[in-house]
């Protein structure tokens, strides 16, 4: 019995020799001092042992216990405190490494040309207004003095939610907000998304960004929309463009017109751009409609007033010579990133 406890004690500092985790420890635990372990096992026979016999054997496995209890606690706190650099080791973070370097994105096309536009107009003194995209049929018709059978009322052209809510065909609905909540002077522009019934083609797509204008004060004219525009044209397209105005109609301003301006690519000799004509159509603008006016509150005996819209694709697609407007939205990198 006295060489079995021995040979138990030098199977434990073996075993304890081996382990090298906190999990084999408690195996070698367990095997040793558990309720079926080798030493308890001795234990519990000692009691079929003489009196005398017990008294000395029981000396020497109550030695060899408390010897493999302290090895044990020895052992689990090495193997604990290894598990434990261990871990920082792996989870130590070096503070003094570069950060990574997460790409830098570039702005979208649209969006640099919508803010080269609105930084002319706030340059001469506009707000930017902006307004819900789920417009009412009146805002974006009824107060704009579209007629009730007017084509762009129907259907085949306006994404209707019901009869009376639809996605708005224009950011018009902005300025005819503004008249009812704003007094004049008014000067704002309305840079924003439009949706239109379209099959999306090279240089059509159902959604699409505008952004119009509004001008109301005392003696607002023709010759102040002319002047505005003509100067809107030479700073965003450069100090040679000339500016042509045709007459043009619109419901909701009278006299109406459409804004060329001289192409920019060749000059005016014409060429693919300005498809040999030596012009480009940019906008559409106009005195606002008196009856606009009205239905915005604003007593047209002593106030006038303009207003102009463009389509952002188009002058981003002049711009940069893009000549598909599905660009636009394909989120392609590689097209998106040329405007770094
Ligand atoms: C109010 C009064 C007048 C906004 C205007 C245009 C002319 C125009 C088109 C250009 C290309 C829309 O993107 S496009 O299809 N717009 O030509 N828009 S005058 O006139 C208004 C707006 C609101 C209360």
């Amino acid at each position: 019995m006295q060489t079995k406890l021995t040979s138990i004690l030098q199977e434990a500092k073996d075993q304890l020799a081996a382990a090298t985790t906190p999990a084999e420890t408690e195996e070698v635990r367990v095997r040793l001092l558990g309720k079926k372990g080798q030493l308890t096992e001795i234990l519990r026979s000692m009691g079929s042992l003489d009196p005398e016999e017990r008294k000395v054997l029981g000396q020497v496995a109550n030695s060899v216990r408390s010897q493999i209890e302290s090895l044990l606690e020895d052992k689990f706190t090495q193997v604990k405190n290894a598990e434990k650099d261990a871990r920082f080791r792996a989870e130590r973070i070096d503070v003094t490494e570069p950060g990574k370097q997460r790409p830098l994105g570039t702005k979208h096309p649209i969006s640099i040309t919508i803010d080269e536009i609105s930084r002319v107009f706030m340059s001469m003194g506009y707000s930017i207004a902006e307004g819900p995209e789920i417009e009412t049929v009146y805002f974006n018709f009824d107060a704009l003095n579209a007629a009730p059978n007017h084509p762009s009322r129907d259907m085949t052209d306006t994404f209707y939610i019901d009869d009376e809510i639809l996605l708005r065909t224009q950011t018009s609905p902005v300025q005819a907000r503004t008249l009812l909540k704003q007094k004049p002077p008014i000067k704002i522009i309305s840079p924003g998304r439009c949706f239109r019934v379209d099959t999306p083609d090279a240089t059509h797509s159902p959604m699409f960004h505008q952004v119009e204008g509004l001008l109301v004060d005392e003696g607002v004219s023709m010759t102040d929309l002319k002047g505005t525009l003509d100067s809107f044209a030479k700073q965003l397209f450069g100090s040679d463009v000339k500016t042509n105005f045709r007459p043009h109609f619109f419901p909701f301003t009278e006299p109406s017109a459409e804004m060329d301006v001289s192409c920019f690519k060749c000059g005016g000799k014409g060429c693919r751009v300005c498809k040999g004509s030596g012009w480009i159509e940019i906008l559409g603008c106009g005195m606002v409609h008196p009856h606009v006016l009205e239905v915005g509150g604003i007593d047209t005996e002593k106030y006038t007033g303009f207003a102009f819209g463009m389509g952002v694709e188009r002058i981003a697609m002049l711009k940069y010579g893009v000549d598909d407007i599905r660009l636009f939205y394909e989120n392609d990198m590689r097209f998106i990133e040329q405007f770094k």
